[in-house]
């Protein structure tokens, strides 16, 4: 799964961006595969795995992972070519969600693109910009759907949906809010959803606001009340960071990270609550399989069933599934190990309708 970071100039972007791949690239034990240098990659931090490789007395640990995208601040008047930012939003087309970075610290060192910190007025910036970006997309769209709907009626639907985003759109609202009656009635069932979702468009991904606070401000201010307070409105989350502080803390071993919180008082980092949050907002969960070998958690969207699953090991699991042994995770660890779960009658056998949960410890049973 990918997130795309946005936000103005200066917003801290980067910074947060840096601190992710350190993070990722301080998860020394698992192998990263080559990406280009904005694209970073961070474990999702997972208790269950630590005790579960304790329980096996695994050689290794693999926790999931999410991609994060960065790109150059967006300011106003980039959806038209102002800026940098316009050039690349082509780079966050097709990530899952968007994470939008807020500036909510106070520097006069570090200019702010439009002469004040204002977080709300950001929010707002950056939105409508998106929504430019999106017209700009659709109305090439629409000219491409029109042309096909000359030879073909099937298309004219198309157009018909187009132009209905369109118009949503040019109320100044992202189609994440498009309502699902009335004349947008399409949106509500599956196809209509798949159809919009195809269009790769900026404003109808999910998104997660990041208050960049500086470390006064670590337990919330008075421009992440209002961060906070706009996000609700638009039924969206907001997690509180401070980018700084984050890059500082990828540095320093679990102990020193441990009196470093403490310090500031807070009982998580930034970046985990960050990755919590976007695996929340995409809906994922994350599925675990443990032995002498390895023990690891693997991402699956939620409503995920048992051979779709097994098929994020290998593609071979879910052509030749057979079934899958689960035991829940809880329940592992009261038993102390598998071959006691399964005395006691605690591990299931599934077959391949079986929708997979969250604390699913599994052994997929398969035959090629
Ligand atoms: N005081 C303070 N400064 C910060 C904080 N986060 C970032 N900065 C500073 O703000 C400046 C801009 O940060 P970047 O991370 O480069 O900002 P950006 O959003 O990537 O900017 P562009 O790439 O130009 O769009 C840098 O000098 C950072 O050190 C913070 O929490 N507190
Ligand atoms: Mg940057």
């Amino acid at each position: 799964m990918k997130l795309g970071v946005v936000g103005l100039p200066n917003v801290g972007k980067s910074t947060l961006f840096n601190a992710i791949t350190k993070a990722g690239a301080a998860a020394a034990n698992y192998a990263f595969c080559t990406i280009e240098p904005n694209v970073g990659v961070v474990a999702v931090p997972d208790e269950r795995l630590n005790k579960l490789a304790a329980l096996y007395d695994s050689k290794k640990i693999t926790p999931t992972t999410l991609e994060f995208v960065d790109i150059a601040g967006l300011v106003k008047g980039a959806s038209k070519g102002e800026g940098l930012g316009n050039k690349f939003l082509s780079h966050i087309r097709e990530v899952d969600a968007i994470v939008h970075v807020v500036r909510c610290f106070d520097d006069e060192n570090i200019i702010h693109v439009d002469g004040s910190v204002d977080p709300v007025r950001d929010m707002e910036t950056i939105g409508l910009e998106l929504v430019f970006a999106d017209l700009e997309t659709l109305e090439r769209r629409i000219a491409k759907a029109q042309s096909m709907a000359k030879a073909d009626k099937k298309y004219a639907e198309d157009v018909d949906r187009l132009e209905k985003m369109k118009a949503w759109l040019e109320g100044g609202k992202p189609l994440r809010s498009m309502p699902e009656d009335g004349e947008y009635k399409f949106f509500a069932d599956e196809a209509g959803k798949a159809f919009v979702a195809e269009q790769f468009l900026l404003t109808s991904k999910p998104v997660i606001y990041v208050a960049n606070v500086d470390e006064s401000g670590i337990n919330g201010n008075a421009y992440t009340e209002k961060v906070t307070e706009a996000a609700a409105a638009e039924g969206a989350e907001c997690v509180v960071l401070c980018a700084k502080l984050e890059e500082d803390l990828t540095e320093l071993d679990d102990e020193e990270r441990e009196m470093f919180m403490q310090e500031y008082g807070i009982t998580e980092s930034g970046l985990d609550k960050l990755v919590k949050a976007s695996y929340k907002l995409l809906g994922l969960i994350s599925y675990l399989t443990a032995g002498e070998k390895e023990t690891r958690a693997w991402t699956i969207v939620k409503g995920t069933k048992a051979p779709q699953a097994a098929g994020k090991i290998h593609s071979d699991f879910e052509k030749g599934f057979i079934r899958a042994e689960i035991v829940d995770y809880e329940t592992l660890l009261e038993c102390g190990s598998f071959t006691a779960a399964k005395e006691k009658g605690k591990v299931r056998s599934e077959g391949k309708d079986y929708v997979m949960r969250e604390n699913d410890v599994v052994l997929f049973r398969f035959n090629v």
